[in-house]
């Protein structure tokens, strides 16, 4: 399988996330992309390529998911945060005010002037810091996902995404949960855009997909699944119940898996059957996998119990699907382990 990377990630570097009313340092380092690249030089899987897509080409697919002012938004935030103090080019932006979208009457049809409240309107959390380098390496990054979306439309069996800052948090007008661009979407449009009737998503990162099911929710060419920690008690809190089905037209095509805090990997893989299910019940004649590696027993942040060598496992499912396949790179911030487990799970699947 090819593995379109982002020569530009590292552009996207933040120092620090608010985090239960403290500022800790960010989990979504560039160190974790660098340990994917280690681990595939000593097991490849095919050639690594950077993309050269026109900008043009580039911004139309980015536009097909996500809405116009949010991209101008992300184009022109980092000049008009250091604009508000000059000082701010020493800090990373980070929303501290937020309208409450759709609650106690707050208007989020007015832009406001003010820069740090237009954070507030285009972001749902503190965590997920914007600077000097985040939009090259974002839309790089989209890129990549539409690459790799692109080699598969060309007949190629799968394609690997490999790139940092993550997207599946990121919503047809919103970044947060260290996301800005939802690549997997991207992806999963352009398959649509390429010729698939119907394509599926199936997010195995421990958080729950908030941004492609909603940018998918209403529509019924594009299946979204998540197997994830209950948001009851797990990030991003807002989304991911089991009762989400879908909306309008989209009824029926979008299926949360939640588990609890804690769950293991017999557990894990049961529901793994379960999303298959749905994936070969709707018909779906592509798929693209948001790659989670956050499962894992290890990681700092998140609650399953995932070991490595499951990964593999994972991969072997994911093939008997017997779909294209488009890999995109989400979260997994046990740093150290993350490039095994990714591609102990790429290497199950290829094989
Ligand atoms: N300080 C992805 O895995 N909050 N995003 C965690 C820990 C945000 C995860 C709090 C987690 C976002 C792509
Ligand atoms: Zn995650």
């Amino acid at each position: 399988m090819k593995i379109f990377h982002n020569p530009l990630h590292a552009q996207h570097a933040g120092r620090q996330e608010m985090f239960r009313g403290r500022m800790v340092p960010c989990h979504e380092v560039p160190a974790r992309l660098d340990f994917v690249l280690a681990a595939l030089q000593s097991r490849p899987l095919g050639p690594l390529l950077a993309t050269a897509i026109p900008d043009a080409e580039l911004h139309a697919a980015m536009a097909r998911v996500h809405r116009a002012p949010y991209l101008d938004f992300l184009a022109r935030a980092w000049d008009a945060w250091v604009a508000m103090d000059q000082a701010n080019a020493e800090r990373d932006a980070l929303p501290s005010v937020w309208p409450l979208p759709s609650r106690h009457g707050f208007r989020t049809d007015v832009v406001p002037r003010n820069f740090a409240a237009q954070l507030g309107l285009y972001a749902f959390d503190a965590g997920t810091p914007l600077m000097a380098g985040t939009w090259a390496a974002a839309r790089a990054g989209a890129g990549c996902a539409l690459a790799a979306a692109q080699d598969v439309l060309g007949g190629a069996r799968s394609a690997f995404a490999l790139s940092r800052p993550p997207g599946h948090h990121a919503g047809p007008d919103y970044f947060g949960g260290y996301c800005f661009l939802n690549n997997a979407a991207i992806a999963a449009q352009a398959l649509r855009d390429g010729g698939h009737p119907r394509v599926a998503v199936l997010d195995v990162d421990y958080h729950h997909g908030n941004g492609t099911q909603t940018i998918f929710y209403a529509r019924p060419d594009v299946l979204t699944v998540s197997i994830h920690g209950d948001p009851a008690t797990e990030y991003p809190f807002f989304l991911g119940h089991a009762d989400e089905r879908g909306a309008e037209a989209g009824a029926g095509c979008n299926l949360n898996l939640p588990l609890p805090r804690g769950t293991g990997f017999a557990t894990w893989r049961a529901a793994l059957d379960q999303a298959l299910n749905a994936v070969a019940r709707f018909g779906a004649t592509a798929l693209v996998v948001p790659m989670g590696l956050d499962t894992f027993a290890g990681d700092p942040i998140s609650g399953f119990q995932l070991h490595s060598a499951d990964y593999l496992a994972v991969g072997q499912a994911l093939a008997g699907a017997g779909l294209p396949t488009v890999f995109t790179f989400e979260g997994g911030y046990a740093v150290a382990e993350v490039g095994t487990n990714a591609v102990n799970l790429l290497e199950g699947f290829a094989q």
